[in-house]
């Protein structure tokens, strides 16, 4: 039977971006998952995230996105070393497979757009927003809505909101992402499997067992990272451990601009909306239309019979946000489709090792704002996992803070 420093189960942004820092760091680590990434049965398809730095959701996060903007940056420049080599799939392998091969081609995993923040005055964020500029002395611009009208003549902010241009701010291309980092754990020698599923899993006092698709395999940690898939795999392997997450469906959608040269990347930044009753979020025409999505709300779901379509009454919403406030970037549907986010009570990340074994990790809940700091994550957990810290403090994610979780 092979025997791991690590076995990580689910291999997503946060999996695939553990997998290669341990992978990197010469650790021998498996990573499994029943989709070969990237899918779209997740949290990371689409196209494209927002990379925001000054952080509305607190400025605890700045030093984490900014180291995770560094990591994406120095990701991109490291796969462009790649080629299109093929390489060894690593490590002692449970029968490890990589059905769509082991080629590579470099793309660009993240645009320095900048993104602007439409904050109307009773936007919760706005006052995290200024804290986080404050804090860490972020490049960027406060802009009223007239300054904002002439400088984007796409967008058409009210007078009740402000704009802020968060200069280090862009878009990351996450599939792109989650290609390097899977190509990054086969150069580093990581084992991996996709397709099959878990049949069993034994946590004991010095490692685990791990039975996946009828093969076994050992390691001295493990880490969960199954994004959405999380809930259902603790009822069933770790009951005893009760953590507070649900996943949710979500829709995004893609339109044709009526004036498209407003509207490209050249010309707009990404951008997200927060407003009293609703956030949205979206990306300008990287070549397939004005992506726009809505960030609060959404419908509670489990992995498995989650409604998968994408409904008229799914695009109703969305287009309306950008008839009001980028008239001309909402003319006909491209496409659209449905992603899931599995949230926290609290909306913070849950992050920490189970209560009574320090060697089993879990990093789940990301509540639809984790993936720009994937990179960053998986670097601490690959800390966490060899040497019991890390260089950010992870505390704020502990399960603690729910007190009946505790
Ligand atoms: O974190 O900026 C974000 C975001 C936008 C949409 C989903 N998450």
């Amino acid at each position: 039977t092979a025997h791991y420093h690590t076995i990580i189960l689910g291999s997503g942004s946060m999996g695939l971006a553990a997998g290669y820092a341990l992978a990197r760091a010469g650790v021998s680590v498996l990573l499994l998952d029943r989709f070969e990434p990237p899918h779209s049965y997740g949290s990371h398809h689409g196209d494209t995230r927002l990379l925001r730095t000054a952080y509305g959701e607190g400025a605890s996060y700045v030093p984490l996105v900014l180291r995770a903007r560094a990591l994406w940056t120095a990701l991109e420049a490291e796969s462009r070393t790649w080629g299109a080599g093929r390489h060894g799939l690593g490590g002692p392998s449970l029968g490890a497979s990589l059905p769509s091969g082991s080629s590579f081609a470099p793309e660009r995993l993240f645009a320095p757009t900048g993104v602007i923040g439409i904050l109307h005055r009773q936007s919760g964020m706005l006052d995290e927003v200024e804290a986080s500029v404050a804090a860490h002395h972020l490049p960027s611009e406060w802009l009223t809505a007239e300054a904002a009208r002439k400088r984007w003549p796409g967008l058409m902010p009210t007078d009740d909101e402000r704009v802020h241009h968060d200069l280090l701010g862009g878009v990351l291309f996450s599939e792109a992402c989650l290609r390097a980092l899977k190509h990054g754990c086969l150069v580093y020698g990581a084992a991996m499997r996709f397709g099959g599923e878990l049949d069993a899993l034994d946590v004991h006092k010095d490692g685990v067992t791990v039975t996946w698709d009828g093969m076994q395999a050992h390691a001295d940690h493990l880490l969960i990272a199954a994004g959405a898939g999380t809930p259902r795999l603790l009822e069933q392997w770790l009951p005893d451990w009760q953590v507070p997450l649900q996943p949710i469906r979500k829709t995004v959608a893609w339109f044709k601009p009526t004036a498209p040269r407003l509207y490209t990347a050249e010309r707009l930044p990404a951008f997200y909306a927060d407003g009293p009753g609703a956030m949205y979020y979206g990306f300008p025409d990287f070549g397939q239309g004005v992506k726009v999505g809505r960030h609060d709300g959404g419908t509670p779901c489990s992995p498995e019979d989650v409604d998968r379509a994408f409904h008229p009454e799914d695009e109703a919403p969305l287009h309306a946000f950008l008839r009001q406030t980028f008239p001309q970037a909402g003319g006909p549907l491209v496409r659209g489709t449905v992603c899931l986010y599995t949230m926290t009570p609290d909306e913070h990340f849950l992050i920490d090792h189970h209560p009574g074994h320090a060697h089993v990790w879990l990093a789940a809940g990301f509540s639809g704002h984790g993936f720009k700091f994937a990179s960053a994550i998986g670097e601490a957990l690959a800390e966490v996992l060899q040497t019991g810290t890390a260089n950010h403090d992870l505390t704020q994610f502990r399960a603690g803070r729910f007190p009946s979780h505790a």
